[in-house]
C-alpha cells in the first residue's frame, strides 16, 4: 500500500499523438482509476529534454532520443492517485514494446519501428524523485 497520494508525469509521445493515440493514453489512465490534475500540448524543446533526459546522456539512442521528442506536438500530462507511479508504468509496460506485454499500452499499440530510438508511444516517471523533478520541468507553475 501506498500512504502517500502521488503523482507522475505522463507524456505522449510524438509518436503516440501523430497516431491519434492520446485519447486512447488518457482513456486507459482514467479507467485504471487515476485523476489527471494537468493537461497540455505542446512540442518539447531539446533544453527541457536534455534536462529531462540527463541520466541518458551519452547513451546511443540519446541523441535520437532527443530529436525524436522534439519531432512534433505531445501531450503531457500530471496524473495523481495511490501507486500511480508504479501503476502507470504497469499500464505502459515494458521500454521496448516488441517485449512489452499484451494489455499494455506499449504491448497493444507500439511496435518496433528498426529506428535508433524505441519509438514506444508513452513516458512515465520512474520514481517518486523522477516525478518531482520532471514535474518541475514541465509543469513549473503546478
Ligand atoms: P522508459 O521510458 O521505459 O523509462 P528509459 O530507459 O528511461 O525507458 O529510456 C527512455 C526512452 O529512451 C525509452 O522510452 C525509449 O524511447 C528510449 N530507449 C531506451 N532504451 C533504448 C534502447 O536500448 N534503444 C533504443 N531506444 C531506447
Ligand atoms: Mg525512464
Amino acid at each position: 500500500m501506498t500512504e502517500q497520494i502521488e503523482r507522475s508525469l505522463v507524456i505522449v509521445k510524438p509518436d503516440g499523438y501523430r497516431r491519434g493515440l492520446t485519447g486512447e493514453v488518457l482513456r486507459r489512465i482514467e479507467a485504471k482509476g487515476y485523476t489527471v490534475v494537468e493537461l497540455a500540448v505542446r512540442t518539447p524543446d531539446r533544453e527541457r529534454l536534455a534536462q529531462h533526459y540527463a541520466e541518458h546522456e551519452g547513451k546511443p539512442f540519446y541523441e535520437p532520443l532527443v530529436e525524436f521528442m522534439s519531432s512534433g506536438p505531445a501531450t503531457f500530462a500530471v496524473i495523481e492517485g495511490h501507486g500511480c507511479i508504479a501503476g502507470f508504468r504497469a499500464l505502459a509496460g515494458a521500454t521496448n514494446p516488441t517485449e512489452a506485454a499484451p494489455g499494455s499500452i506499449r504491448g497493444d499499440l507500439g511496435r518496433d519501428w528498426g529506428l535508433k530510438v524505441q519509438q514506444n508511444i508513452v513516458h512515465g516517471s520512474d520514481s517518486a524523485e523522477s516525478a518531482a523533478r520532471e514535474i518541475g520541468i514541465w509543469f513549473p507553475e503546478s
